[in-house]
């Protein structure tokens, strides 16, 4: 049965599926999560929560929902998370080949596999840039490899891999990450220059899979394998605004909200950051539209100018 979704309340003709250049695809899969069930109720909590957001996006000065954001049907297949995978990759490969800007909300992360494979045949280069908690290369977990605890070893395979927040993985995941391209969460603490060193281990396009639990349980609570020692909003947004800044973001997604009825901030706060992305993307890609080159002006009209903490060059 096809029921229409519309985001955060936004009028009708912002929402066709014609014209609509963002595309938000549903996937409130929760089949092989291991502790706290509940990321299958994730896309509901995260819509009413949208529905309560205001849609003027302060710090870039824009209103992103007039780029048209529509909702397809949900993806609902879960007769084996191989099925799940492969509905996944089916349905995001065939809006990116139509040229539409492909957001992804889980469900658990295993749903990201389909997603980085289909990104990975339609992009050249491909970087996968994983915020997570958790490193989630296990080749096989549970007698599968489709485990949410396996959800990146094909992207290790396969892309360039950058990991960020990690703090918890099984020591037999040390034999497959690559220690250039992972920050650990206790490193980055004293580390000034971590963002800028991701950034230049990124290849133009990026894939962005943000696994919420990267964040600190106490402002994300809600997921189903919160860890402490997590990253806050303030870093987690200048860190993704000099990502859509700098690089080629073709699409991302969201993974592991675990919805507390009790507690409404923390799918509020997954809402506001599913649209701050949106935000970031489609201000730098306006700015690249433009002659970037050839206007002098650039510089002085970027609301990112007084923000970037990098900007300026120290030198020692
Ligand atoms: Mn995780």
């Amino acid at each position: 049965m096809k029921t229409e979704k519309i985001f955060a309340g936004i009028q009708p003709e912002f929402s066709k599926h014609e014209t609509a250049k963002i595309i938000l695809i549903p996937v409130p899969y929760d089949g092989t999560s291991t502790w706290q069930k509940g990321a299958d109720k994730g896309f509901e909590a995260f819509m009413e929560a949208a529905d309560n957001m205001e849609l003027y996006d302060i710090e870039t000065d824009s209103e992103v929902y007039k780029k048209g954001i529509y909702i397809t049907e949900t993806i609902n297949e879960k007769n084996s998370p191989d099925a799940m995978v492969e509905a996944v990759h089916l349905e995001v490969k065939k809006y990116i080949n139509k040229n539409k800007f492909v957001t992804i909300f889980g469900g658990e992360h295993s749903i990201s596999i389909g997603s980085i494979r289909a990104f990975n045949e339609c992009f050249e280069n491909l970087t996968v840039l994983h915020l997570d908690a958790h490193a989630d290369l296990r080749k096989k977990y549970e007698g599968s490899a489709f485990n949410h605890a396996c959800a990146l070893y094909e992207a290790s395979q396969t892309t360039n891999l950058i990991q960020i927040g990690i703090r918890s993985m099984d020591i037999t995941e040390k034999n497959i990450l690559d220690n250039n391209k992972v920050y650990f969460a206790q490193e980055m603490i004293y580390d000034d220059y971590w963002m800028d060193s991701a950034l230049d281990q990124m290849t133009e396009n990026v894939f962005i899979t943000f696994d919420l639990d990267v964040l600190d349980p106490s402002i994300m609570p809600s997921t189903g394998t919160p860890e402490p020692g997590g990253l806050f909003w303030n870093e987690t947004l200048e860190f993704l605004k000099k990502v859509f800044q700098q690089k080629n973001v073709v699409g991302f997604d969201l993974v592991e909200l675990c919805p507390n009825p009790n507690n409404k901030a923390p799918d509020f706060l997954t809402a506001k950051l599913y649209y701050k992305m949106l935000s970031y993307k489609f201000y730098s890609k306006d700015e690249k539209e433009g002659d970037y080159e050839s206007d002098p002006t650039h510089e002085v009209n970027s609301p990112f100018k007084n923000l970037s903490k990098f900007k300026e060059n120290e030198d020692g």
